[in-house]
Protein backbone atom coordinates (compact mmCIF):
# COMPACT_ATOMS: atom_id res chain seq x y z
CA UNK A 1 0.00 0.00 0.00
CA UNK A 2 1.77 3.48 -1.18
CA UNK A 3 0.91 7.15 -0.03
CA UNK A 4 -1.12 9.49 -1.09
CA UNK A 5 0.61 12.67 -2.30
CA UNK A 6 -1.23 16.21 -3.32
CA UNK A 7 1.14 19.00 -4.51
CA UNK A 8 0.09 22.32 -3.79
CA UNK A 9 1.23 25.09 -6.46
CA UNK A 10 1.46 22.87 -9.12
CA UNK A 11 1.30 24.33 -12.10
CA UNK A 12 4.46 27.01 -10.67
CA UNK A 13 8.34 26.30 -10.88
CA UNK A 14 8.58 24.74 -7.98
CA UNK A 15 5.53 22.62 -8.07
CA UNK A 16 6.04 21.13 -11.48
CA UNK A 17 10.11 20.33 -10.46
CA UNK A 18 8.17 18.66 -7.09
CA UNK A 19 6.03 16.65 -9.63
CA UNK A 20 9.36 15.69 -11.95
CA UNK A 21 11.46 14.58 -8.90
CA UNK A 22 8.50 12.28 -7.51
CA UNK A 23 8.51 10.42 -10.82
CA UNK A 24 12.54 10.38 -11.14
CA UNK A 25 12.83 9.16 -7.68
CA UNK A 26 10.04 6.51 -7.77
CA UNK A 27 8.64 7.96 -4.73
CA UNK A 28 6.15 5.12 -3.16
CA UNK A 29 3.24 7.08 -4.18
CA UNK A 30 -0.17 5.44 -4.69
CA UNK A 31 -1.50 8.52 -6.04
CA UNK A 32 -0.57 12.09 -6.52
CA UNK A 33 -2.76 15.06 -6.57
CA UNK A 34 -1.77 18.12 -8.59
CA UNK A 35 -3.61 21.30 -7.10
CA UNK A 36 -3.73 24.93 -8.11
CA UNK A 37 -5.70 28.11 -7.55
CA UNK A 38 -9.13 27.99 -9.26
CA UNK A 39 -7.72 30.13 -11.62
CA UNK A 40 -5.28 26.88 -12.68
CA UNK A 41 -7.81 24.74 -12.27
CA UNK A 42 -7.61 22.27 -15.01
CA UNK A 43 -4.05 22.75 -16.10
CA UNK A 44 -2.53 19.72 -17.48
CA UNK A 45 0.79 18.67 -15.77
CA UNK A 46 3.28 16.33 -16.48
CA UNK A 47 4.15 13.70 -13.80
CA UNK A 48 6.32 11.12 -15.35
CA UNK A 49 4.84 10.08 -18.42
CA UNK A 50 1.84 10.45 -17.19
CA UNK A 51 -0.59 14.12 -17.46
CA UNK A 52 -2.25 15.34 -14.03
CA UNK A 53 -4.97 17.74 -14.69
CA UNK A 54 -4.87 20.28 -11.85
CA UNK A 55 -7.65 20.40 -9.67
CA UNK A 56 -9.19 23.25 -7.48
CA UNK A 57 -7.17 23.15 -4.31
CA UNK A 58 -10.29 25.16 -2.85
CA UNK A 59 -12.38 22.29 -2.90
CA UNK A 60 -10.44 19.40 -2.41
CA UNK A 61 -10.51 17.54 0.76
CA UNK A 62 -6.93 16.51 2.88
CA UNK A 63 -9.05 13.22 4.34
CA UNK A 64 -6.30 9.97 3.82
CA UNK A 65 -3.97 12.32 2.00
CA UNK A 66 -0.32 11.23 3.74
CA UNK A 67 2.36 14.46 2.10
CA UNK A 68 0.74 17.82 1.21
CA UNK A 69 3.71 19.21 -0.52
CA UNK A 70 2.82 23.23 -0.49
CA UNK A 71 4.85 25.69 -2.83
CA UNK A 72 1.97 28.76 -2.94
CA UNK A 73 3.55 31.28 -1.31
CA UNK A 74 3.41 32.16 2.40
CA UNK A 75 -0.31 33.63 2.41
CA UNK A 76 -1.62 30.66 1.33
CA UNK A 77 0.54 28.55 3.45
CA UNK A 78 -0.35 30.73 6.87
CA UNK A 79 -3.80 29.84 6.35
CA UNK A 80 -4.35 26.42 5.02
CA UNK A 81 -1.33 24.29 6.28
CA UNK A 82 -2.82 24.57 9.75
CA UNK A 83 -6.32 23.25 8.50
CA UNK A 84 -4.33 20.64 6.32
CA UNK A 85 -2.28 19.18 9.73
CA UNK A 86 -5.39 18.84 11.60
CA UNK A 87 -6.56 16.60 9.17
CA UNK A 88 -3.65 14.34 10.19
CA UNK A 89 -2.19 15.30 6.75
CA UNK A 90 1.56 15.85 6.53
CA UNK A 91 2.20 19.48 5.42
CA UNK A 92 6.00 19.81 4.15
CA UNK A 93 5.67 23.90 3.18
CA UNK A 94 8.44 25.80 1.18
CA UNK A 95 7.19 29.35 1.83
CA UNK A 96 9.31 31.38 4.70
CA UNK A 97 5.96 31.81 6.63
CA UNK A 98 6.42 28.87 9.29
CA UNK A 99 10.15 28.17 8.95
CA UNK A 100 11.02 30.12 12.32
CA UNK A 101 8.46 28.99 14.29
CA UNK A 102 9.73 27.48 17.09
CA UNK A 103 6.97 24.38 16.94
CA UNK A 104 7.60 23.86 13.00
CA UNK A 105 10.95 21.49 12.23
CA UNK A 106 12.72 23.27 9.83
CA UNK A 107 14.78 20.32 7.93
CA UNK A 108 17.31 19.66 5.60
CA UNK A 109 18.03 16.03 5.45
CA UNK A 110 21.57 15.29 5.65
CA UNK A 111 21.70 18.20 8.19
CA UNK A 112 19.09 17.60 10.77
CA UNK A 113 16.77 14.55 9.87
CA UNK A 114 17.51 13.62 13.83
CA UNK A 115 15.05 16.02 14.54
CA UNK A 116 12.12 14.20 13.08
CA UNK A 117 12.37 11.42 15.52
CA UNK A 118 11.10 13.39 19.05
CA UNK A 119 8.61 15.16 16.58
CA UNK A 120 7.35 11.91 14.99
CA UNK A 121 7.27 10.83 18.71
CA UNK A 122 4.85 13.93 19.55
CA UNK A 123 1.21 13.50 19.74
CA UNK A 124 0.43 17.10 19.79
CA UNK A 125 2.62 18.12 16.95
CA UNK A 126 0.63 20.78 14.10
CA UNK A 127 2.05 18.17 11.36
CA UNK A 128 3.55 21.41 9.90
CA UNK A 129 7.43 20.62 8.54
CA UNK A 130 8.77 23.85 7.04
CA UNK A 131 11.46 23.26 3.97
CA UNK A 132 14.62 26.51 3.87
CA UNK A 133 15.10 28.89 1.61
CA UNK A 134 17.18 27.59 -1.36
CA UNK A 135 19.83 29.53 -0.57
CA UNK A 136 20.49 28.39 3.40
CA UNK A 137 20.04 24.64 1.73
CA UNK A 138 22.87 24.26 -0.04
CA UNK A 139 25.08 26.32 2.63
CA UNK A 140 24.15 23.94 5.59
CA UNK A 141 24.88 20.94 3.21
CA UNK A 142 28.29 22.18 2.72
CA UNK A 143 28.85 23.38 6.31
CA UNK A 144 27.50 20.69 8.15
CA UNK A 145 30.27 18.16 7.60
CA UNK A 146 33.26 20.51 8.34
CA UNK A 147 31.40 22.04 11.23
CA UNK A 148 31.42 18.56 12.60
CA UNK A 149 35.26 18.08 12.29
CA UNK A 150 36.41 21.56 13.41
CA UNK A 151 33.54 22.88 15.14
CA UNK A 152 32.54 26.60 12.72
CA UNK A 153 32.45 29.81 14.69
CA UNK A 154 31.71 32.37 11.80
CA UNK A 155 30.46 32.01 8.50
CA UNK A 156 30.51 35.01 6.26
CA UNK A 157 28.69 34.17 2.38
CA UNK A 158 28.07 36.62 -0.21
CA UNK A 159 25.25 34.50 -3.03
CA UNK A 160 24.96 34.79 -6.41
CA UNK A 161 21.59 33.79 -6.90
CA UNK A 162 20.08 33.16 -10.42
CA UNK A 163 16.92 35.06 -11.65
CA UNK A 164 14.16 31.40 -10.88
CA UNK A 165 14.25 31.96 -7.54
CA UNK A 166 12.27 34.94 -7.96
CA UNK A 167 9.72 32.39 -9.97
CA UNK A 168 8.21 32.35 -13.58
CA UNK A 169 8.34 36.24 -13.97
CA UNK A 170 11.90 36.11 -12.46
CA UNK A 171 12.80 33.94 -15.95
CA UNK A 172 10.81 35.82 -17.97
CA UNK A 173 12.21 39.29 -17.29
CA UNK A 174 15.51 38.11 -17.85
CA UNK A 175 14.63 36.68 -20.98
CA UNK A 176 12.74 39.50 -22.11
CA UNK A 177 15.90 42.49 -21.53
CA UNK A 178 18.14 40.04 -22.68
CA UNK A 179 16.52 39.81 -26.10
CA UNK A 180 15.25 43.33 -26.01
CA UNK A 181 18.86 44.55 -25.77
CA UNK A 182 19.90 42.48 -28.76
CA UNK A 183 16.70 43.48 -31.03
CA UNK A 184 15.78 47.02 -29.99
CA UNK A 185 19.06 48.38 -27.96
CA UNK A 186 16.78 48.41 -25.04
CA UNK A 187 16.00 46.60 -22.07
CA UNK A 188 12.22 47.50 -21.55
CA UNK A 189 10.51 47.85 -18.29
CA UNK A 190 10.94 45.33 -15.53
CA UNK A 191 8.54 44.77 -12.79
CA UNK A 192 10.00 42.27 -10.97
CA UNK A 193 13.45 43.02 -9.68
CA UNK A 194 14.21 46.91 -8.80
CA UNK A 195 16.74 47.60 -11.43
CA UNK A 196 17.85 46.00 -14.65
CA UNK A 197 18.79 42.51 -14.34
CA UNK A 198 20.49 41.55 -18.00
CA UNK A 199 24.03 42.19 -17.90
CA UNK A 200 23.84 43.39 -14.39
CA UNK A 201 23.72 42.40 -10.89
CA UNK A 202 21.63 43.55 -7.90
CA UNK A 203 22.62 43.78 -4.41
CA UNK A 204 18.78 43.38 -3.31
CA UNK A 205 16.82 40.37 -2.67
CA UNK A 206 13.59 40.64 -1.04
CA UNK A 207 12.61 43.08 1.51
CA UNK A 208 15.00 45.74 3.00
CA UNK A 209 15.03 45.07 7.17
CA UNK A 210 15.55 47.95 9.45
CA UNK A 211 19.68 47.26 10.67
CA UNK A 212 20.04 47.65 6.41
CA UNK A 213 20.36 44.06 5.37
CA UNK A 214 17.47 42.30 3.62
CA UNK A 215 14.97 39.65 4.44
CA UNK A 216 16.66 37.11 2.33
CA UNK A 217 20.36 37.79 3.90
CA UNK A 218 18.46 37.63 7.47
CA UNK A 219 16.77 34.40 6.28
CA UNK A 220 20.31 33.09 5.63
CA UNK A 221 21.84 33.69 8.70
CA UNK A 222 18.26 32.79 10.71
CA UNK A 223 17.95 29.20 8.78
CA UNK A 224 21.29 28.38 9.09
CA UNK A 225 21.36 29.15 13.22
CA UNK A 226 18.19 26.98 13.40
CA UNK A 227 18.88 23.84 10.97
CA UNK A 228 22.57 23.99 12.04
CA UNK A 229 23.68 25.34 15.09
CA UNK A 230 22.88 28.80 16.95
CA UNK A 231 25.96 29.52 18.19
CA UNK A 232 27.48 30.08 14.71
CA UNK A 233 27.87 33.85 13.56
CA UNK A 234 26.64 34.18 9.99
CA UNK A 235 26.56 37.35 7.64
CA UNK A 236 25.35 37.75 4.24
CA UNK A 237 25.46 39.61 1.51
CA UNK A 238 22.25 38.33 -1.17
CA UNK A 239 22.59 39.21 -4.91
CA UNK A 240 21.08 38.54 -7.83
CA UNK A 241 22.52 37.92 -11.09
CA UNK A 242 21.94 37.53 -14.80
CA UNK A 243 21.26 33.29 -14.90
CA UNK A 244 18.32 31.29 -15.34
CA UNK A 245 18.73 28.40 -12.81
CA UNK A 246 21.36 27.61 -9.96
CA UNK A 247 22.65 29.71 -7.12
CA UNK A 248 26.29 30.07 -5.78
CA UNK A 249 27.61 30.81 -3.04
CA UNK A 250 31.77 32.49 -2.06
CA UNK A 251 31.73 31.25 1.47
CA UNK A 252 34.74 32.20 4.19
CA UNK A 253 33.82 29.62 7.25
CA UNK A 254 36.02 30.67 10.46
CA UNK A 255 36.88 27.63 12.73
CA UNK A 256 37.61 26.96 16.34
CA UNK A 257 39.92 24.56 15.07
CA UNK A 258 42.33 23.42 12.65
CA UNK A 259 41.53 21.93 9.05
CA UNK A 260 43.53 21.82 6.45
CA UNK A 261 41.86 22.38 2.42
CA UNK A 262 43.35 18.93 1.88
CA UNK A 263 40.98 17.63 4.85
CA UNK A 264 37.99 19.72 3.97
CA UNK A 265 38.22 18.56 0.42
CA UNK A 266 38.46 14.76 2.10
CA UNK A 267 35.62 15.59 4.09
CA UNK A 268 33.09 16.69 1.85
CA UNK A 269 33.94 13.85 -0.45
CA UNK A 270 32.83 11.32 2.30
CA UNK A 271 29.77 13.74 2.54
CA UNK A 272 25.59 13.08 1.87
CA UNK A 273 24.49 15.09 -0.83
CA UNK A 274 28.20 16.63 -2.25
CA UNK A 275 29.66 16.46 -5.26
CA UNK A 276 32.95 17.83 -5.02
CA UNK A 277 34.69 19.09 -8.08
CA UNK A 278 37.74 21.01 -7.61
CA UNK A 279 40.56 20.77 -9.25
CA UNK A 280 43.17 23.96 -9.62
CA UNK A 281 42.88 25.10 -13.11
CA UNK A 282 40.74 26.48 -15.45
CA UNK A 283 37.57 25.09 -15.55
CA UNK A 284 38.29 22.58 -12.68
CA UNK A 285 34.96 23.86 -10.32
CA UNK A 286 31.23 23.95 -10.42
CA UNK A 287 29.41 26.80 -12.18
CA UNK A 288 25.76 27.01 -12.11
CA UNK A 289 24.91 25.71 -15.63
CA UNK A 290 26.41 22.72 -14.86
CA UNK A 291 23.86 22.15 -11.47
CA UNK A 292 20.69 22.20 -13.41
CA UNK A 293 18.80 19.14 -13.25
CA UNK A 294 20.88 17.60 -10.57
CA UNK A 295 20.39 16.91 -7.20
CA UNK A 296 24.28 17.50 -5.57
CA UNK A 297 25.41 20.53 -3.96
CA UNK A 298 28.68 20.97 -5.13
CA UNK A 299 31.32 22.24 -3.95
CA UNK A 300 34.71 23.46 -5.58
CA UNK A 301 37.58 26.26 -5.34
CA UNK A 302 38.26 24.77 -1.28
CA UNK A 303 41.25 26.85 -0.19
CA UNK A 304 42.94 27.98 3.48
CA UNK A 305 42.22 31.52 4.39
CA UNK A 306 45.60 32.42 5.35
CA UNK A 307 44.38 36.21 7.11
CA UNK A 308 42.25 34.26 9.58
CA UNK A 309 43.61 31.42 12.36
CA UNK A 310 41.65 28.56 11.00
CA UNK A 311 39.84 29.90 7.66
CA UNK A 312 38.50 27.81 4.79
CA UNK A 313 36.94 29.75 1.80
CA UNK A 314 34.51 27.66 -0.72
CA UNK A 315 32.59 27.95 -3.83
CA UNK A 316 29.37 26.41 -3.15
CA UNK A 317 26.81 25.68 -6.43
CA UNK A 318 23.24 24.60 -6.88
CA UNK A 319 20.32 23.79 -8.55
CA UNK A 320 18.23 25.97 -6.39
CA UNK A 321 14.56 24.66 -7.82
CA UNK A 322 15.89 21.35 -6.89
CA UNK A 323 18.00 20.88 -3.40
CA UNK A 324 16.79 24.25 -2.70
CA UNK A 325 13.25 24.08 -2.72
CA UNK A 326 11.63 20.61 -4.44
CA UNK A 327 14.05 17.78 -4.00
CA UNK A 328 14.52 19.00 -0.35
CA UNK A 329 10.46 18.92 0.09
CA UNK A 330 10.84 15.36 -1.23
CA UNK A 331 13.60 14.15 0.75
CA UNK A 332 11.79 15.48 3.97
CA UNK A 333 9.31 13.06 2.93
CA UNK A 334 11.69 9.93 2.32
CA UNK A 335 12.89 10.55 5.87
CA UNK A 336 9.78 10.33 7.60
CA UNK A 337 8.70 7.19 5.67
CA UNK A 338 12.63 5.69 6.39
CA UNK A 339 11.54 6.65 10.29
CA UNK A 340 8.86 4.61 10.31
CA UNK A 341 5.96 6.73 8.81
CA UNK A 342 3.18 4.55 7.47
CA UNK A 343 0.27 5.63 4.85
CA UNK A 344 -2.73 6.59 6.51
CA UNK A 345 -4.97 4.29 4.43
CA UNK A 346 -2.23 1.19 6.26
CA UNK A 347 -4.18 0.79 9.07
C1 LIG B 1 15.26 33.95 -4.20
N1 LIG B 1 15.82 32.63 -2.26
O1 LIG B 1 16.20 33.44 -4.81
C2 LIG B 1 14.76 33.35 -2.91
C3 LIG B 1 13.55 32.52 -3.24
O2 LIG B 1 12.06 32.12 1.23
O3 LIG B 1 11.65 30.43 -0.03
C4 LIG B 1 13.02 31.67 -2.13
C5 LIG B 1 12.26 32.44 -1.09
C6 LIG B 1 11.98 31.60 0.10
O4 LIG B 1 14.66 34.95 -4.59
Amino acid sequence: MGYRVAVIGATGNVGREVLNILAERKFPADEVIALASSKSTGREISYGDKILKAKNLDDFDFKGVDFAIMSAGSSVSKDLAPRIGASGCIVIDNSSFWRYDSNVPLIVPEVNAHVLDSWLANPHRTNIIANPNCSTAQLVVALKPLHDFAKIKRVVVSTYQSVSGAGKEGIDELWNQTKGIFVNDSPGNGTKFPKQIAFNVIPHIDVFMEDGSTKEEWKVMAETKKILDPKIKVTCTAVRVPVFVGHSEAVNIEFENPISADEARDILREADGISVIDKREPGGYATPVESVGDDATYVSRIREDSTIENGLNIWVVSDNLRKGAALNTIQIAETLIAKGLLPRNAA
